[in-house]
């Protein structure tokens, strides 16, 4: 990326010349690490990098972060040149404000020197890792969590060359912490799965399984390693110039790392942590027993209608989650499709209303400053609608219930993946069962019941349950129909 003539760069030298309010909250380089992060993407720039800070800032504790990102050179050649600074800009109609954010103390790059983060995973200093690896990073079976491991995660786990993969990486950190004796140690998983903290448990016990692990070691993770479950909410597309723009126009100086969001942040952890954590919970955080009622409400509400929006949204040709908004019936489908079906297939938090926590999410989607695509959101859908749709369908149907809503959103993936738009422009289907649902839908009869047929019989996404029930067959059968035959806006308008 051209680095713009006349401005300087962000690093610590510039911190004196940034405006007062733009200040990071902790100087890099002052504060020794505890914490490790894998995955250095702009969701957690602008999360846990900034609660961590927060808590720093006003709780001290030896909490910097190790920022490890598993492929982006980039990234850490620049954040590295930037002396580990970046900006978040939180943007709004609003409000519009940057700040810079201290809280990594340095940048490693697994897939340069993989040995190096299994070494830090071994340090006594270190008693935390959280991760924003995505999805598809933990190599689970969507539906049932259990392990499908690719060859590169089969080689880390049976060989003695370097690990190439995140769960590699952890294995071979977990194995070198025990051997070293360097004491407890927490994985937190923030990324969007079900579960996220039993799922990366399963992860670690299934993988040391096939690994071979002695006995001892097994019984070392299973007393030594927390994985408190978590939910994590903040929007925060993918940087571009603009975010870069923005950046420079608050700061006067150059940001290559820079990322916006929006302002609602919300972290619901739980709190086991056998080795200490950063004060989050002077950060704001919610710190819990229990963080699966939250964490159901976020996934199916907030997630779940992102999914929505962005797969009706592609389909109708809107770029961003706000355009698809904009289209006429979307948002009354999307209020419908939380009250009665994802307020109906779950309890909720205490004191929470789905309803009304709908319609926070569906004001927050409608910011205008937060240029969200729906192809990013459209992303890796095999690794999202169990969690997002799937088991608000299980849910609904096991009490007897329709799923009207819902199937819609399963339909309107379906649509997705054949590949094309309404107006007929192609629609990228960027997932890591992509060839799997590509060669099932060429395969199957050039029917919508046939496409439906084919998808629900991919059994690591879809629950038996649901792929066995004959009323949402046909009701996802019966939505496809109308989205093929009439397009999204006449599909929309034909609920009303
Ligand atoms: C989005 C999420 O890309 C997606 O699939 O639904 O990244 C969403 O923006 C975050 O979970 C919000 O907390």
């Amino acid at each position: 990326m051209a680095v713009t003539l006349g401005a300087s760069r962000l690093g610590l030298g510039a911190l004196r010349r940034l405006p007062a309010d733009a200040r990071p909250l902790v100087r890099p380089g002052t504060v020794p690490a505890g914490v490790v992060h894998l995955g250095l993407g702009a969701f957690h720039r602008a999360h846990q990098a900034v609660f961590t800070e927060q808590a720093m800032g006003l709780a001290g504790g030896d909490w910097g972060i190790i920022g490890v990102a598993p492929r982006n050179a980039e990234l850490v050649r620049i954040l590295a040149a930037q002396d580990n600074l970046f900006s978040v800009s939180t943007l709004s109609a609003a409000d519009r404000h940057t700040r810079v954010i201290g809280a990594l103390s340095g940048v490693r790059l697994a897939a340069a020197d993989p040995q190096a983060v299994v070494a830090l995973l071994a340090d006594p200093a270190i008693r935390v890792v959280t991760l924003t690896v995505t999805e598809k990073a933990y190599q689970l079976d969507p539906a049932a969590g259990t392990l499908r491991p690719d060859p590169a995660l089969v080689a880390d786990l049976t060989g003695d060359r370097p690990p190439t993969t995140v769960p590699g990486l952890l294995v071979r950190g977990l194995l070198a912490r025990a051997a070293a004796d360097a004491g407890p140690i927490a994985l937190v998983s923030c990324d969007n799965l079900p579960a996220n903290g039993r799922r990366l448990r399963g992860l670690i016990t299934q993988s040391l399984a096939y690994a071979g692990t002695p006995q001892p070691l097994v019984d070392w993770v299973a007393t030594q390693v927390g994985f408190p479950g978590t939910m994590v909410d903040r929007i925060v597309p993918a940087s571009t110039p603009d975010t870069l723009a923005a950046a420079r126009h608050a700061l006067g100086v150059e940001d290559l790392a820079a990322v916006a969001a929006e302002p609602y942040t919300q972290w619901v952890i739980e709190d086991d942590f056998p080795g200490g954590r950063p004060a989050w919970d002077r950060a704001g955080a919610v710190l819990c027993a229990d963080a699966g009622p939250w964490e159901r409400l976020k996934l199916r509400t907030l997630n779940g209608v992102h999914s929505a929006a962005a797969y009706l949204g592609a389909l109708a040709g809107c770029e961003t989650i706000a355009d698809a908004l904009a289209l006429p019936h979307l948002a009354t489908v999307l209020r419908r499709l939380i009250a009665e079906d994802v307020a109906n297939s779950f309890r909720p938090p205490e004191g929470v209303d789905v309803v009304d926590y709908g319609e926070q999410v569906l004001a927050r989607f409608a910011n205008p400053e937060i240029r969200h695509r729906t192809l990013q959101v459209a992303m890796d859908g095999s690794q999202k609608l169990p969690q997002r749709i799937l088991h608000t369908v299980a849910d609904l149907r096991a009490a007897g219930r329709p799923a009207h809503w819902a199937t819609l959103v399963l339909a309107a993936w379906i649509r997705f993946a054949q590949g094309t738009s309404d107006e007929g422009h192609p629609l990228p289907l960027d997932d890591p069962l992509a060839d799997r649902i590509r060669a099932a839908l060429a395969a199957a009869p050039q029917t919508p019941a046939g496409a439906v047929d084919a998808i629900l019989a991919l059994d690591d996404i879809v629950p038996p349950e649901v792929a066995a029930d004959t009323q949402v067959r046909a009701d996802v059968t019966a939505w496809l129909t109308d989205l093929q035959t009439h397009g999204v806006p006449a599909t929309l308008a034909g609920t009303t």
